[in-house]
């Protein structure tokens, strides 16, 4: 099949391209149709009998010839025109985006919505990062792994876990393939990462939340927590740089320096609080920088595997991407005393975490790793106003068609 853009290269030769209808004009002996496909469009001429209307699928057989009147300079002689398939109902959605729709609109004709160029662009965007954060670690020498979306039990602990039928129990889809990454370095496989959804039941409905999101995540074996987060922002300048926009130095800052700074500008929070996105926001006023860390949070607040550092604090972190928490990661514990000891003080279940558990009573190397927001990273990357728009088919508390 020739693209429309590579048809752009092929002038005196005669060539077959097929896509949608964008414009057509009738001028009576001749006619002027806009073929677009997702690299473009182009003018195409025929003297044909023939009337098409917006969004009808065609194919053209033609010659590519130099034209004074198309704006490109070329354009198709068509021999042969084949009317692939014909729009029957009323276009609900505007795929030159010329009138506008509402968001709700869009994502329910999404088949339509991707029909603009902007809107592909952004999944095109989407395919080119994650292959970038995958080629990264892979020629760092780590391979990708693939642990189950059913689990027996919730992996983070918590409420915000989505219950489904299993034959005759019940499972939950993972919340963050978290525990299975760990066990696998346990294991012996020393540096290992995933690209696989999430799933949260989280029923709030806001612009930074997804029921289901795809996660990024790393884990490997680390001499300190230092290690991770150097990897972190070697990555994610790799996948900034990727659509051409230039990283600065990534600053780290603890969280006991960004409390009091908040402090000093009259936010109203006590060390030992977790940020919320107002504090984020407020951050990003004060700090003005698109990148930085946040490392060193009260052990509290953070998940039961996290290592701490100190009576208070522990060897975590978080990645900041224009005010906004993009990944989350930390060093991990692996005395197996000390981890039944934190699940226990969190009041999880002692006994969901058994398979867990027994990994850790085998030797076990320092581990350490992150899990980064897919569609969070494309938001802030593209200024998108809703993570939403980053989701081709997005889970929502409302929408679970289509
Ligand atoms: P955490 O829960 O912070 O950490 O999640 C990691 C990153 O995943 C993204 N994320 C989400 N994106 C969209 N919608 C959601 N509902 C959502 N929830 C999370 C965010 C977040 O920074 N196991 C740890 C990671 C680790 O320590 O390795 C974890 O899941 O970008």
């Amino acid at each position: 099949m020739i693209s429309i853009k590579q048809a752009y290269q092929m002038i005196d030769q005669t060539i077959q391209i097929s896509g949608f209808v964008h414009e057509f004009r009738n001028l009576g002996k001749i006619k002027f149709i806009i073929l677009r496909d997702w690299t473009g469009t182009i003018q195409v001429v025929t003297k044909e009998d023939i009337t098409v209307n917006r969004e009808d699928h065609l194919t053209v057989i033609g010659t590519v010839v130099k034209s004074n009147i198309a704006k490109s300079g070329i354009e198709i002689k068509a021999e042969k025109i084949i009317i692939n398939s014909r729009v029957k109902k009323k276009l609900p959605v505007d795929p030159t985006g010329i009138v506008p729709s509402d968001f709700d609109v869009r994502l329910k004709y999404r088949f339509l919505d991707l029909r603009r160029p902007e809107i592909a662009n952004i999944f095109k965007i989407k395919s080119d990062v994650i292959n970038t954060y995958r080629n990264f670690l892979l020629n760092r020498g780590f391979i990708e792994i693939h642990p189950s979306l059913i689990l027996g039990a919730a992996s983070e602990g918590g409420a915000e876990v989505f219950k489904v039928e299993y034959f005759e129990r019940h499972a939950y889809l993972a919340q963050s393939p978290q525990l299975y990454k760990q066990m696998a370095v346990i294991g012996g496989l020393e540096k290992v990462f995933i690209t696989m959804p999430i799933y949260r039941a989280e029923k709030h409905n806001t612009i930074y939340h997804l029921n289901e999101a795809i996660s990024l995540d790393v884990e490997m074996v680390i001499n300190d927590y230092k290690d991770v987060m150097n990897l972190l922002a070697e990555v994610v300048k790799e996948m900034i740089q990727k659509v051409n926009y230039e990283v600065d130095k990534i600053n780290i800052y603890s969280y006991e320096e960004i409390v009091n700074l908040l402090k000093e500008h009259g936010v109203n929070i006590e060390i030992g609080d977790d940020f919320s996105k107002e504090h984020e926001k407020k951050i990003y006023e004060i700090l003005e920088q698109d990148l930085y860390f946040i490392e060193g949070f009260p052990t509290r607040i953070r998940a039961f595997y996290t290592m701490p550092k100190d009576d208070m604090y522990s060897k975590s972190f978080d990645l900041f991407f224009k005010g906004l928490e993009i990944a989350s990661g930390a060093q991990r514990i692996h005395d197996v005393d000390l981890l039944e000891n934190a699940i226990i003080e969190r009041g999880l279940n002692i006994h969901d975490f058994e398979f867990y558990l027994e990994a850790f009573k085998y030797g076990v190397p320092p581990h350490g790793g992150f899990g980064m927001g897919l569609e969070r990273f494309l938001m802030q990357l593209l200024g998108l106003n809703n993570i939403r728009e980053a989701m081709l088919f997005p889970r929502d508390r409302t929408r679970l068609i289509p």
